[in-house]
């Protein structure tokens, strides 16, 4: 999508390096509607704690919908067909693509919505999403439940970086120019949201993977 997508696109409420950032752009009832159809997700394909390919164990715990799902441990980081356990990824919800829909105009459905939970004390270094075949498309992530300070650095390791906090119900684009810069989740802020009965952050995010 170097191109202008084919239907108009909101104007973001924040831009910081490029990234765009819908603040609160869930209203808390669409919020809890998608937690009920993302525990059918985790029903189907439950979350796993990945290693790095250092043999690491990340603090995020994973899982995904659609046709693809991000997997990481030590024979690399890559998109599987199927879960660890060997079923197929359930779907991405229409609740869920109905906000690609709407923030990126495009018509192109994504492929792999990874879904993270951050439990307290979770984070996740910096690093680029690299492992889709075309930095074209961008990449939308969902926040939910606890706030978490997301930090965006440059396309090159290192340099200086800025921060900004995520809230429940906000979205993020990582397109354009902005497509690979560096980012990742310092700390989440235990009990700043009611959203989810056992606490912690959600997120999401939505790839076109092929
Ligand atoms: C997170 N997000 O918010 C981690 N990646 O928990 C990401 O790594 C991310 O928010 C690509 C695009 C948007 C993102
Ligand atoms: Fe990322």
């Amino acid at each position: 999508m170097s191109e202008t997508p084919p239907h108009p696109r909101p104007t973001p409420g924040l831009l910081l390096r490029g990234v765009e950032i819908f603040p609160g752009w869930l209203e808390p009832p669409a919020q809890a509607e998608m937690v009920e159809d993302l525990r059918a997700v985790v029903a189907a394909a439950p979350f796993f704690q990945p290693e790095t390919r250092f043999g690491r164990k990340m603090s995020v715990r994973m899982t995904s919908a659609g046709r693809y799902g991000w997997v990481s441990d030590r024979r690399g980081y890559r998109y599987e067909r199927r879960h660890p356990s060997g079923v197929a990824w359930p779907p991405i919800p229409a609740s869920v693509l109905a906000v690609w829909e709407a923030i990126t105009g495009l018509d192109r459905r994504p492929d792999c919505c990874l879904v993270n939970y951050y439990a307290e004390g979770a984070k996740m270094g910096m690093h680029q999403d690299r492992d889709e075949a075309d930095f074209g498309w961008p990449v939308l992530s969902i926040s939910l439940g606890d706030a978490a300070r997301f930090r965006i650095g440059n396309i090159e390791r290192g340099g200086a970086t800025e921060s900004v906090w995520l809230n429940s119900g906000d979205v993020l684009v990582m397109g354009g120019e902005a497509r690979l810069v560096h980012h990742g989740i310092d700390r989440v802020r235990p009990g700043s949201s009611t959203l989810l009965k056992g606490g912690g952050r959600l997120n999401l995010t939505l790839r076109v993977v092929d």
